[in-house]
């Protein structure tokens, strides 16, 4: 059984439901999505992760939380209320299950346990390296097999390709609020055209003042980065979001996109999201202090 419509079985016609059976040989992590008009149905989200397990597991595979995290990019132009399945290269909405940060559900867990997270990719053009933050873990499985152990690994991002899965393994034995994230850094931006003037560096002077009796909106933007937009709490058309990032703790995130928090804590009895993590004094960076700077032989000019 195959689903090349014409190849191994006629098309489903609109209306009509299919029944598919098939005999397990395997297990590991798989995709499925259509390949009938595979670039339009595909790239509007006909697609989703089958996980198999085995019947008689070896003690090494069990694990106290098992994720699944299938990525997708679309391109989505703000106002509209469905994927463009036309667009090649300039994807702008990059999701984990079909969220972009801070949209997405945190990967809860308590201190201690064995995680796997199964990332899977049916992205229409990129491959992600998918990075986890705080932790080292191993690339356990892909979606031919499982990988011998004595051949599996260490790695602090993995690359899923489009049309991969990997699964990778670790013990959660650091508490915190940990980052997971496409390394791509436009994969953690939101909704954004990417063919834009860099501006960074521009002193815009009096020019703002000078347009706005034309466009009464206008605002020079982009001269000191990006990472604050979402911030400035700017109007966004229906169905749109913020360029970048959300709240967070210490201020305003500025990763979103194909970005999630793996959230582990010591002594919860629930696996809700626990809020933010609650860091012991001590271990959060902020301002040197003036003898810090003169110990490192740092002479700041004021
Ligand atoms: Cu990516």
């Amino acid at each position: 059984m195959d689903g090349v419509s014409s190849l191994n079985q006629r098309a489903i016609a609109p209306g009509e439901t299919f029944k598919y059976e098939w005999t397990l040989r395997q297990h590991g992590t798989y995709m499925y999505h259509s390949h009938h008009d595979t670039m339009i149905q595909e790239g509007m989200g006909l697609a989703g992760m089958l996980v198999v397990h085995p019947r008689e597991p070896k003690p090494e595979y069990r694990v106290d939380r098992d994720f699944a995290l299938l990525l997708s990019e679309w391109r989505i132009d703000p106002g509209a209320s469905r994927p463009d399945p036309n667009e090649m290269s300039d994807f702008n909405l990059l999701t984990m299950n079909g969220r972009c940060f801070p949209g997405t559900a945190p990967l809860v867990t308590k201190l201690g346990e064995k995680v796997r997270i199964r990332y899977g990719n049916l992205s229409a053009m990129d491959h992600h390296p998918i990075h986890l933050h705080g932790y080292r873990f191993k690339v356990v499985a892909t979606d031919g097999e499982r990988i011998p152990m004595s051949a599996q690994w260490p790695e602090t991002s993995v690359l899923v390709a489009t049309g991969q899965t990997r699964d990778i393994e670790f013990v959660a034995d650091a508490p915190g609020d940990w980052a997971i994230h496409c390394h791509m850094t436009h994969h953690t931006m939101k909704q954004m055209g990417h063919e834009i003037p860099n501006l960074v560096g521009l002193e815009p002077g009096a020019f703002d003042s000078h347009v706005r009796p034309l466009l009464p909106e206008y605002m020079t933007m982009g001269q000191h980065g990006l990472g604050n937009m979402g911030a400035m709490g700017m109007r966004v058309p229906a169905n749109s979001i913020p360029m970048v990032g959300g709240p967070g703790p210490f201020g305003y995130i500025g990763m979103g996109g194909m970005f999630t928090l793996l959230k582990v804590r010591a002594g919860i009895s629930s696996y809700a999201d626990p809020g933010w993590y609650d860091h012991p004094a001590g271990t959060v960076a902020d301002l040197a202090s003036t003898l810090d700077l003169r110990r490192d032989g740092i002479n700041l000019v004021t």
